[in-house]
Formats: structure tokens, C-alpha cells, sequence
């Protein structure tokens, strides 16, 4: 995606001026930039020794992270656009204050509020471990429980995402939550998934179902399963692009496995052409028999660590 900027239409002006303010607040010569991308909203853009990524302020979604000598390892809908009121499908959308459907009100939106919601920046800041880029969700989007979230973004020789959530609300709040990420696959014949052996999972394709992993996940039809017990890194064998990408999850025992294949695609109507057999979804979350009971001033840290190696 290049750094557009062009002269824009008027409605898009103000993006352009919250732009200049961004770049002036927060800013990093070289580092950290921010521009009005092509896919309709401001985007920031980060160029590191160790890898490079673009960030949506809309849901404060990672959109794209290519580590030094390899190819991109974040999948992204060819139909992606920012500003249209829809969750961008791709990258790594934060799915809170609640996972899939509401537990109480259907009619709210499937995985929360914070997907289509611009985010506010809230720092930035050069570390050991790369460009830190903070994000605060705006007040008006906290759910009427009261609850604050803040994700901290590190961009380096790993991408390290923290999402914070705090209850400022008299009550305890159940709190469930997902860095749903999309993770680009050379071909999804030629992977497989380790780390979740031995894992009972709720198979959501089958009215909740409780079965457990035997050896390595592998995709050969539609596959949406909430893993519970996860205690060790996920990893993702790619044999196409020859890397394996590893998911160090923190604050979680859950993790979601899940490729629409090819059915559930057409019905989703944003995949592209063969979509399904170019990515696959391994989601940090607190989901299942992972919800968080979070009490009235507590919070709660969601964190996944994701770095790419040559295949073993
Ligand atoms: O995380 C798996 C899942 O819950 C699937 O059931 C599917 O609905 C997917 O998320 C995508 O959800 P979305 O709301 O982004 O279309």
C-alpha cells in the first residue's frame, strides 16, 4: 500500500489537517509517519532496521507487517476499506468487549465495538524493542459497563501487541476479547499448526461441541474452533513460504483456529478469489471458559508476541 498523499476531495481535508497534527505530536523522523491511505482513513507507517508495518487508526489495526527478508505475514481482504462503518477483514482486528456474538443483546455487533471505531493516539515512543505506538479507545466507545482499552503496539524484529482493559465501573464486567489475526500462508495445503496438541477445543461448527486436538492442526474444509487450556506458543508451519510465524500469547488460554474455506467465503463475499487457501486465522484471545471476570477497578492485559523464522 504506498503512502499516498495526494490532493484530496474536500470531505477527506480534515484527515488530511488530524494528519499533520498526528505527525507533529507523535511523529518519529524516519520512523513513524502518518498518512491518508488509499483504503480511506489515516494510517500509520512504521519503518524499523527489523521490519515495517502499517496501522489503521480505525480499530487501531495492524494491517500489513513484513519483517526483514520476508514476504508479508499479515493477510488483507482486497476489498479493505476504512471508513465505511464495516470491520476491516484482515490484518489483526481487536475483537472487544466481547467475542463473537453479544451474550446478552444480538442485535449488537459481532466482535465489539472496537473495530470500527477511530482510535485515539496516546504516545510514541523509540525502545529496545522498536517503535512503540500507543492507542486509546475514545470514551464515547466504552460500553456502557465502563470500560476503558488501551493497546500498545510494538513494531521491531517481532510485532507485539498489548491490549489493555480497565473496569472504571462500580461492577464486575465479564470481559471477552480477540486479537483476531489473519496470517498470509503461502498455500493453506501445505501447513500446519503446532502448539495446540492435546488441547480441548468448542467446535463452533458443530452447535459448541467440546473434542480435543490430536497432533498438528491441519485445513482441509471450514475450521472455527475456540482452543481452551493453550499454555505454549502457536505456531504456524507455512511449507509454501518455506517460514514458520510463532504466536507467544499472554494474559490467555484460549486461541482461535479458524479458515472459512471455501462455502462460507462466497457467503462472506470479501475474500477474494481463493482467499480461503492464502490465510488462516490463530487468535490470541479470552474466549470460552477463558471469559475474564474483571472487577470494578481491576484490569487486564491481553498480549501476543508474533516473530517469523526460516522453516526448520
Ligand atoms: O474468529 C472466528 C470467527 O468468529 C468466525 O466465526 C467468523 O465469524 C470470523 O470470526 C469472522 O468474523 P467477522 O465478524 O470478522 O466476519
Amino acid at each position: 500500500m504506498p503512502d499516498d498523499r495526494v490532493t484530496l476531495p474536500s470531505e477527506r481535508l480534515t484527515s488530511a489537517k488530524q494528519v499533520d497534527k498526528l505527525q507533529a505530536a507523535f511523529g518519529l523522523e524516519g520512523r513513524l509517519n502518518f498518512f491518508v491511505s488509499e483504503l480511506g482513513g489515516v494510517v500509520a507507517k512504521v519503518t524499523t532496521e527489523d521490519s515495517d508495518a502499517l496501522i489503521a487508526l480505525q480499530g487501531a489495526q495492524v494491517l500489513s507487517w513484513i519483517p526483514q527478508g520476508y514476504r508479508e505475514t499479515l493477510w488483507l481482504s482486497p476489498d479493505a476499506r476504512l471508513g465505511t462503518g464495516k470491520a476491516v477483514r484482515g490484518g489483526i482486528p481487536v475483537c472487544w468487549p466481547w467475542f463473537g456474538a453479544h451474550p446478552c443483546t444480538p442485535s449488537k455487533p459481532s466482535h465489539g465495538v472496537a473495530r470500527t471505531a477511530v482510535w485515539d493516539i496516546a504516545g510514541s515512543a523509540l525502545t529496545q524493542d522498536g517503535v512503540v505506538i500507543k492507542f486509546r479507545l475514545p470514551d464515547a466507545n466504552d460500553t456502557a459497563t465502563g470500560l476503558s482499552a488501551r493497546l500498545e503496539v510494538t513494531v521491531g524484529p517481532d510485532l507485539g501487541l498489548a491490549l489493555l482493559t480497565r473496569n472504571t465501573g462500580q461492577q464486575t464486567v465479564q470481559l471477552t476479547q480477540a486479537l483476531h489475526s489473519y496470517f498470509l500462508v503461502g498455500d493453506i495445503d501445505d501447513v500446519s499448526i503446532a502448539g495446540l496438541e492435546g488441547c480441548a477445543y468448542i467446535d463452533a461448527l458443530a452447535e459448541g461441541l467440546r473434542r480435543q486436538q490430536s497432533g498438528l492442526i491441519t485445513i482441509g474444509e471450514e475450521v472455527d474452533r475456540i482452543y481452551q487450556g493453550v499454555s505454549r506458543p502457536v505456531v504456524i508451519h507455512d511449507g509454501r513460504l518455506r517460514r514458520r510465524i510463532e504466536i507467544e500469547n499472554g494474559g490467555s488460554q484460549s486461541c482461535i483456529v479458524w479458515n472459512p474455506w471455501i462455502a462460507k467465503s462466497e457467503r462472506l463475499g470479501d475474500m477474494g478469489p481463493q482467499g480461503y487457501r492464502a490465510m488462516v486465522c490463530v487468535e490470541t484471545a479470552n474466549a470460552g471458559d477463558d471469559t475474564v471476570q474483571l472487577k470494578a477497578g481491576a484490569e487486564h492485559e491481553l498480549r501476543a508476541k508474533i516473530g517469523v523464522k526460516p522453516m526448520l
